[in-house]
């Protein structure tokens, strides 16, 4: 049987060019767009996504909603909220932790078989991103480990040194 890490892939790049059947997008509780990720995602999937979005009435912190993907090459973009990094004392881990879950929950149900996260909450939101890393892959391998669908998860990251933070991670989980 195939270990959990080899349905974990780590891509540097720009997620808006990733042909996923899901991109998550690491939004803000408006869901009306913003800067980074987001504002990214947005530009890509031109304005039909935020006529979509402005239909969803917002999103708490640690959930998650799904949209159609509009001009991106993803078919669906799930929006999630990270928290903001407030130290450490605020729930941020389980929060954090809870995004990665529950976008994972919507693209089950979706039937999506590859699902593209972004490193949610270590830019604007300055979550510390060791911590970010060790709870994006944790979270997304338990949950893997429990279903068959999303086959794939890629963790997109925007440059070099993030990747290697995944890289170091998805090898640790595959020494045990
Ligand atoms: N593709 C992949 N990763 C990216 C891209 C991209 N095109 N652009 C940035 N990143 P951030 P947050 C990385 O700030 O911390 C927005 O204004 C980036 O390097 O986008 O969750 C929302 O509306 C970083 O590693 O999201 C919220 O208000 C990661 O994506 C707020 O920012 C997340 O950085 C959310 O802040």
């Amino acid at each position: 049987m195939s270990g959990i890490s080899d349905r974990i892939r780590v891509h540097t790049g720009d997620i808006t060019k990733l042909a996923v059947d899901a991109v998550v997008n690491a939004a803000n509780s408006s869901l009306l767009g913003g800067g980074g990720v987001d504002g990214a995602i947005h530009r890509a999937a031109g304005p039909e996504l935020v006529a979509e979005c402005r239909m969803l009435n917002g999103c708490k912190t640690g959930d998650a909603k799904l949209t159609k993907g509009y001009r991106l090459p993803a078919r669906y973009v799930i929006h999630t909220v990270g928290p903001v990094w407030q130290g450490g004392g605020k729930g941020e881990a389980e929060l954090l932790a809870s995004c990665y879950r529950r976008s994972l929950e919507i693209a089950r149900n979706h039937d999506c078989r590859t699902v593209a996260f972004p490193a949610i909450s270590t830019g604007i939101y300055r979550f510390p991103k060791d911590e970010a890393t060790s709870i994006a892959i944790g979270t997304v391998s338990d949950f893997l480990r429990q279903n068959t669908m999303p086959d794939v998860v890629t963790f997109c990251c925007f440059d070099e040194q993030m990747a290697e933070l995944y890289r170091r991670a998805v090898t640790a989980l595959r020494e045990g």
